[in-house]
């Protein structure tokens, strides 16, 4: 996959798991991807979160989903399960196997690492990252374990440093405040609540793509 389409997936970015979703997840999955989500990332953590079959279940109900829309379908930290759904690439953090070691289980799928300074930015990038992704931005409280809100600097200092790796924001953006986060030189916005705890999912994503300049 080239970078140029990479930078356009990453536009309006839903991830969501089961317990992100105040009601039945495939129906607010579906809502989303009316409304026009350009990637997901099915993202099966924290309280409640399902385990085993039950999980491999719903990821797999997920996965035919976003192939209906032809959005591309992208699992969180679990490399088993992506390559057993064959999903369209994987996410993983500093906490997770080494991005390298990733990219040779994933060959061509899409590989996106999360990073929070310049270092580990560099390095994912040598390591085969497709994409960075960057938060918190603003203050969540869906990740339990999140690092304080950090801003868009380290977006800043990426770009000033002059990298042009696809980049993402996380954490706390919503249609308001996203318009900020590729003004500093993100090339999109990933959200778990501005869209799965909105009263319209679907509307939630339009206001999104509209926010981020997608037509
Ligand atoms: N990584 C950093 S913040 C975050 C993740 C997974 C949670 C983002 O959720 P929300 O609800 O969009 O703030
Ligand atoms: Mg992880």
């Amino acid at each position: 996959m080239i970078k140029r389409e990479i930078r356009d997936l990453l536009k309006v970015y839903f991830i969501m798991g089961s317990n992100n979703s105040p009601g039945n997840p495939l129906e607010t999955v579906e809502d989303a991807l009316k409304g026009g989500v350009t990637l997901f990332q099915f993202r099966e953590k924290g309280k409640g979160a399902l385990k085993g079959e039950e999980k491999a279940e719903l990821a797999s109900n997920i996965r035919s989903l976003c192939k209906e829309y032809g959005v591309p379908f992208l699992v969180n930290d679990d490399i088993e399960l992506a390559l057993a759904l064959e999903a369209d690439g994987v996410h993983i953090g500093q906490e997770d196997e080494p991005a390298s070691i990733v990219r040779g289980k994933i060959d061509g799928k899409i590989l996106g690492v999360s990073v929070h300074t310049l270092e580990e930015a560099k390095k994912a990038v040598a390591e085969g990252a497709d994409y960075l992704g960057i938060g918190p931005i603003y203050q969540t409280s869906t990740k339990e374990d999140a690092k304080g809100e950090s801003g868009t600097i380290l977006i800043e200092q990426i770009r000033a440093a002059g990298m042009d790796i696809p980049i993402v924001g996380i954490g706390g953006i919503t249609a308001a405040n996203a318009g900020a986060v590729v003004k500093a030189g993100a090339d999109g916005v990933s959200v778990i609540t501005a869209i799965s705890m909105a009263a319209s999912p679907l509307q939630a994503a339009k206001d999104l793509g509209t926010a981020v300049g997608l037509e």
